[in-house]
């Protein structure tokens, strides 16, 4: 028998290898050193610090998995642990580094030609460069296959014509991974790297969001935009073109969930140790202690559940289901954890300075992108009995 260690329930760490538990301290650090003490500014006033992609990019976090291109070529255990650490401080700084690495350098690395490799990744690596990922549209989110967004080719030029929204990144970005019909292919689904620069584009920050405050959204507007030939990425037409860069994405934003749980579920505790009611500490009752245990419960079974996922993807022996049970289990558990907590701290729990009500409105965000929690239960149920139940039967 050991010990019970409340911070490390199962021994997580020593499933990790030597070189994962390295990465992850040295992540850790920077987290709380570097990114914490700019993150009341930035989600307050809705601002963003450019450097803070840099600053990833120096440590070798952008596109991390990739190899060769400036990219450190780590596994994906490696991945969720840095998104795990990153979003322990704030959702929107791991949105900044997800859209980067699984939404625009993955799908350049997986389906793009060699120049185009040699052209955006190691700029996007470095962090000298912000990418944008655009599927999403007003009319279209949950059902991307019904985009409205054209292509048509003259000669050796795209036009490309259609908007996106809700666009992580876009206000900022220098590179935009934008998905839209090809007409000339009977309307076949293709991928385009768009640049900032590029006439007819545009992409206006969407203003009042109440959650991931620190992390810049907008829209991407295209009006009659030229895009050369060689910008298509060659190697995948369809749906799964966009859909192998959000089973990446889907996959760190299930580690990382729990990192912003973890906070929330840290904070509480202290605090109830701290604070009197009734003479005694509000951690002596027996329903605060209950809540407690609810959250060290759940984070620490569903990082084993990421763990093992994350073992398999390395294998190599994965499948986007497996990712949509982590990613839905992960989003609503740290919601519901994040709203508990938040609870707990009473009055000041309204308060940004104890941040949990920061991780709680974040937290909505990150259980509505990247298919929302009912869009993963319709996945599942379709795995699970062989019935697509996407479109309502009248
Ligand atoms: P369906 O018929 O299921 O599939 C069409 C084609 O795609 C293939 N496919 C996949 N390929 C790889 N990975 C996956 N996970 C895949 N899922 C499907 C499939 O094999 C098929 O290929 P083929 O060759 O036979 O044509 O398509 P559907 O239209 O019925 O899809 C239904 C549904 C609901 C599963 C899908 O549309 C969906 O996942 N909707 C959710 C949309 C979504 O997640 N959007 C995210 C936008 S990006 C974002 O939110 C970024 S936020 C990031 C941040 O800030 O951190
Ligand atoms: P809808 O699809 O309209 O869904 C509304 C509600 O209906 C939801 O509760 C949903 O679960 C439910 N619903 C939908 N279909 C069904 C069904 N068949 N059966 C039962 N219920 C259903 N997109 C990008 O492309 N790139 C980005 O970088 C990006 N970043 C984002 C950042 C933020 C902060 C946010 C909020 C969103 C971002 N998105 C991005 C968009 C995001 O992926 C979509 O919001 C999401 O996929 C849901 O689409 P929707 O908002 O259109 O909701």
């Amino acid at each position: 028998m050991v010990k019970y260690n409340w911070e490390d329930p199962f021994d997580f760490r020593s499933q990790l290898s030597e070189e994962e538990q390295i990465v992850s301290d040295a992540v850790r650090s920077y987290c709380q050193e570097k990114l914490l003490p700019r993150v009341h500014d930035n989600f307050r006033n809705e601002t963003h610090d450019k450097r803070i992609f840099e600053e990833m990019g120096e440590l070798g976090l952008l596109g991390s998995t990739i190899n060769g291109y400036g990219c450190a070529g780590t596994n994906y255990v490696t991945y969720g642990l840095t998104a795990h650490e990153v979003e322990a401080v704030d959702s929107g700084y791991r949105s900044g580094m997800s859209v980067q690495s699984s939404l625009v350098m993955h799908p350049i690395n997986a389906f793009g030609s060699e120049d185009q490799k040699q052209r955006y990744l190691p700029g996007l690596a470095k962090g000298k460069l912000v990418g944008a990922f655009g599927l999403t549209e007003p009319n279209h989110g949950s059902d991307p296959g019904s985009m409205e967004t054209t292509a048509k080719k003259s000669g050796k030029i795209y036009t490309l014509n259609g908007s996106k929204t809700w666009i992580t990144n876009s206000p900022i970005a220098d590179v935009f991974v934008v998905w839209a019909k090809n007409q000339d292919e009977n309307g076949a689904i293709r991928g385009f790297i768009l640049e900032k620069d590029m006439k007819g584009l545009s992409a206006p920050k969407i203003n009042g969001k109440f959650s991931l405050r620190a992390s810049p959204t907008g829209m991407i507007l295209m009006d009659d935009v030229q895009v050369p030939e060689e910008n298509m990425l060659p190697n995948v037409k369809g749906l799964k073109g966009p859909f192998s860069c959000l089973n990446n994405a889907r996959f760190g934003i299930a580690w990382g969930a729990l990192g912003a749980a973890r906070s929330c579920l840290h904070t509480a505790r202290q605090y109830t140790i701290d604070r009197k009611q009734f003479g005694v500490p509000l951690a002596s009752n027996q329903l605060i202690q209950y809540k407690l245990a609810d959250a060290h419960s759940e984070i620490a079974i569903g990082l084993q559940a990421c763990l093992r996922v994350g073992r398999l993807k390395d294998e190599g022996r994965w499948a986007p289901e497996m990712v949509s049970v982590i990613k839905r289990n992960s989003a609503q558990k740290a919601l519901n954890i994040a709203r508990q907590c938040r609870d707990m701290l009473g009055g000041n729990g309204v308060s940004d300075e104890y941040n949990v009500i920061r991780h709680m409105v974040n937290l909505e965000a990150v259980n509505t992108y990247e298919g929302t929690h009912d869009v993963h239960s319709l996945i599942l149920g379709r795995a699970i009995t062989g019935i697509p139940s996407f479109v309502a039967k009248g």
